[in-house]
């Protein structure tokens, strides 16, 4: 079949955020939107002839259509193999672990996460490279000004890939294998984990779990893993079918969105043991009966009790978090005499520091933890390392976060979500905040007195390469802090973040409620950045 090359014209808007380039549909339904980006990938690679690729998706509207496309540009661009999940999906951790597994030169992941999908929602692609993980700044950077002056685009005149077939077919000199999308991301879980421990825990008397697929890709995952391959029975996952509108829902697994399954836990009949993914099944909440474990905690927990856990039980070599995420994974790694590294925002900044073997596990605030079996945090493998833990234990959830609280002290922590407030407002908040930061330093505010504030910047220890710019911090005398970001996922205006944590270790002070505790800080950080004057918000959208 002929390789042809198609003129075309920049668009201006193809620059990658956090998570790869995320679009409305629309957006990615112009004619040349898709194959331009793609290119501009492949142009940055440089050298890929021979190479092979993995490429699969969360299912949602217009993957099948992106896989397509972007199939017969591999071949016309010189990739030898191509490895397509069946139907073609991939969850983001499956991607990760099959790129690494067949030694792939990289892959092609089509999510825009937890995002809302369909027609009129959103889409997203981001390319990972050969140890699995997110293409580091460097990449992204070389394809959005390959983005900037391209002019044509290689495809193959030639007709679609059969995505719902398991096997081997050609496509020009390509060769594309479908591959069943589960079995070697299970085959994984099975040996960090002790599934006959899980399955005794999951087959005892009283025990009872919940999961919630959300209608996105880890139902048939979970459904596997869970239910078959460990026993639990039939109908313990939920809405385990992933649709390509997920439902016409928010596959943001948090207390918001997740109403089902949290609506669950907190009844007087709440199983054990509830969880959710989302989107593209990179996050994960975790819930015990009636009680919700933040996602800071949960990092600080399962690196405590790694141990506890297979894969883990020779010990961790240190800790990764990005930098708004609460302390509490600090103090396990100060305990355990092991490394601790403050990152940037986004999965892409753990790649190094798994590689350099300077760090086991890594965590972030927005649900995402994952540890040095992949290079992508990963929703499923938290909620079998909690259930290897509640093995182990036999205690219940709220029972281990209280004890973690006792032998640590509690970060109380929350973020508060502006969504949909109008981008040159938010920029310019962000811009004047930052001129004053100068000023704050040993200032008295709310009781405190401030340590530092900046703007947050990150030299790569691995590679020296340095990101600035990553959020504003105001760190104060006791430990707790403030910090203002925009968001890098959204598609619609700007989404303006604030973190907020502070430190207790008085053991009659452990179970306050979050937002109160805060209270004070939550009015400095209005106050400071003159949130409420600005965008006219009285309250945040979200709160987790
Ligand atoms: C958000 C989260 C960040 C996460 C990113 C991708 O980014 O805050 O921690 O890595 O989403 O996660 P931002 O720039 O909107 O704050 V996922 O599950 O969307 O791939
Ligand atoms: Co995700």
């Amino acid at each position: 079949m002929a390789i042809v090359s198609i003129e075309t014209n920049p668009f201006s808007d193809q620059r990658p955020g956090t998570s790869g380039l995320r679009k409305k549909v629309t957006v990615f339904q112009q004619q040349n939107y898709l194959e331009n980006f793609v290119q501009s990938m492949f142009n940055a690679l440089g050298n890929i002839q021979g190479n092979t690729l993995i490429v699969g998706g969360d299912g949602r509207f217009y993957n099948t259509e992106a896989i397509q496309t972007i199939l017969k540009m591999a071949a016309a661009n010189g990739y030898s193999r191509a490895i397509v999940g069946k139907d073609g999906l991939l969850s983001t951790p499956a991607a990760s672990c099959v790129i690494r597994k067949y030694h792939a030169s990289g892959g092609i992941i089509l999510s825009a996460s937890h995002n809302p999908a369909g027609p009129t929602g959103d889409f997203g692609i981001k390319y990972n490279v050969s140890n699995g993980g997110p293409a580091p700044e460097s990449i992204t950077e070389a394809i959005f000004d390959y983005t900037k002056i391209i002019k044509h685009y290689k495809t193959l005149d030639d007709t679609d890939v059969e995505l719902c077939t398991i096997g081997q077919q050609s496509l020009g000199q390509m060769t594309v294998d479908i591959i069943d999308p589960i079995s070697d991301y299970a085959d994984l879980m099975a040996e960090l984990f002790d599934f006959s421990a899980i399955r005794t825990l999951l087959a005892s008397n009283g025990f009872k779990m919940r999961f919630d697929g959300m209608h996105a890709i880890t139902g048939p995952y979970a459904k596997e893993i869970l239910e078959k391959r460990l026993g639990a029975p039939v109908g313990t996952v939920i809405n385990g079918i992933p649709l390509p509108d997920f439902g016409n829902g928010h596959p943001d697994p948090n207390l918001t969105y997740a109403k089902e399954l949290v609506d669950e836990m907190f009844s007087d009949n709440a199983p054990v043991f509830g969880a959710a993914s989302d989107g593209d099944g990179d996050r994960n909440m975790i819930l015990g009966a009636n009680t919700f474990v933040t996602p800071s905690d949960s990092l600080a927990i399962l690196a405590a009790n790694a141990h506890l856990v297979p894969a883990y039980n020779k010990g961790l070599t240190g800790i990764a978090r990005s930098m708004p995420t609460s302390q509490a994974a600090d103090r396990v790694a100060e305990k355990l005499g092991i490394e601790s590294h403050e990152t940037p925002t986004g999965w892409k900044f753990f790649g190094n520091l798994l590689d350099a073997g300077s760090v086991t596990l890594c965590g972030e605030e927005s649900f995402g933890t994952g540890s040095n079996h992949i290079r992508e945090k990963d929703g499923l493998w938290a909620v079998l390392f909690w259930l290897n833990i509640l093995a182990v234990r036999k205690q219940s959830v709220t029972d281990i976060v209280e004890q973690h609280w006792y032998q640590f002290g509690r970060n109380y922590y929350t973020r508060h979500d502006y969504e949909g407030i109008a981008s040159d407002s938010a920029v310019q908040l962000m811009t004047d905040l930052e001129a004053k930061l100068a000023s704050f330093p040993g200032k008295a505010l709310a009781n405190r007195t401030v340590s530092y504030a900046d703007n947050f910047s990150y030299t790569d220890p691995v590679d020296n390469c340095v990101s600035s710019n990553q959020g504003l911090r105001i760190g104060f005398d006791d430990g707790a802090r403030i910090i203002y970001r925009l968001s890098g996922t959204g598609t619609e205006g700007a989404t303006l973040r604030v973190y907020i944590e502070s430190y207790q270790a008085d053991s009659t002070l452990l179970h306050l409620e979050t937002q109160s505790v805060l209270q004070d800080l939550i009015h400095l950080a209005d106050e400071l950045a003159e949130i409420t004057l600005r965008t006219g918000r009285t309250e945040p959208t979200v709160i987790t």
